[in-house]
C-alpha cells in the first residue's frame, strides 16, 4: 500500500493516470507541468513526471498507455499508488461503456482497495463534448463504495478546469492521509 508521506508540512504521492487510449492522458500530463500543449504519439509503456503543487505537496505522476493491447499491464502500475486519475474523452461517446468498465476493473484490483479517484471528464472544450452532467448520470460513480472520489470536466487542449482539477486531487489526497494515520 502506497504511503501519503506528511514529514511536517510537506506531502508527497504517487498519482496513476489511467483511461483509454486517446483520452488526453499525456497531454494532461504536460500541460499540468505548464507547457505549453504538445503534440502526443500513442504512449506504449508510461511516462513518469515529478511536479510540485502549492501547499508544499510533491507528486509523481504516472501516465500509462491505454491502449486495448496496453490494459492487461495496467495492474503493474497500481502498487504503491496514492491516488488515480482516470481521464475520460467526453467527446467519445460510444466508448463510454468501455471506460467505465476498464474503470471498475481497476478499481476491483485488490491493490486500490480504499485508493481515491479523480475522473476527469477531458476535451470538454470540443463542440461534440458531452456536458458534464450527462457524463456524470451515465457513470454511476456512487456504485463503487468504499473509495472517495470525485468528477471534473476538463481541456487539456485549453487549460479550463485543470486548477479545479489539481485542488480535488489535493482534496482527496489529504483526506486519504488523515484517514491512514489514524
Ligand atoms: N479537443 C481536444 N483534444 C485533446 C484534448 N486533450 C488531448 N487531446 C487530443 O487527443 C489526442 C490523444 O491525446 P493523448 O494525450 O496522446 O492521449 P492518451 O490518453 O495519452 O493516449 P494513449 O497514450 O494512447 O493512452 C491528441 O490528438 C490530443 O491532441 C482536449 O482537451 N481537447
Ligand atoms: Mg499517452
Amino acid at each position: 500500500m502506497g504511503s501519503v508521506t506528511s514529514r511536517g508540512p510537506r506531502m508527497e504521492a504517487q498519482v496513476v493516470m489511467m483511461g483509454l487510449d486517446s483520452a488526453g492522458k499525456t497531454t494532461l500530463l504536460y500541460r499540468l507541468k505548464g507547457h505549453q500543449p504538445v503534440k502526443t504519439l500513442p504512449t506504449v509503456g508510461f511516462n513518469v513526471e515529478p511536479l510540485d503543487m502549492p501547499g508544499h505537496v510533491s507528486l509523481t505522476l504516472w501516465d500509462v498507455g491505454g491502449q486495448s493491447r496496453l490494459r492487461a499491464s495496467w495492474k503493474d502500475y497500481l502498487e504503491g499508488m496514492d491516488i488515480l486519475v482516470y481521464v475520460l474523452d467526453s467527446t467519445d461517446e460510444a466508448r463510454l461503456p468501455e471506460a467505465l468498465a476498464e474503470l471498475a476493473a481497476v478499481l476491483d484490483h485488490p491493490h486500490m482497495a480504499s485508493v481515491p479517484f479523480l475522473v476527469l471528464a477531458n476535451k470538454q472544450e470540443a463542440p461534440d463534448a458531452l456536458p458534464l452532467m450527462e457524463i456524470r448520470a451515465r457513470l454511476g460513480l456512487e456504485r463503487f463504495q468504499g473509495h472517495s472520489w470525485a468528477l471534473q470536466a476538463c481541456s487539456a487542449l485549453t487549460g479550463v478546469g485543470l486548477p479545479e482539477a489539481l485542488q480535488s486531487l489535493g482534496s482527496l489526497l489529504r483526506s486519504r492521509s488523515h484517514h491512514v494515520s489514524r
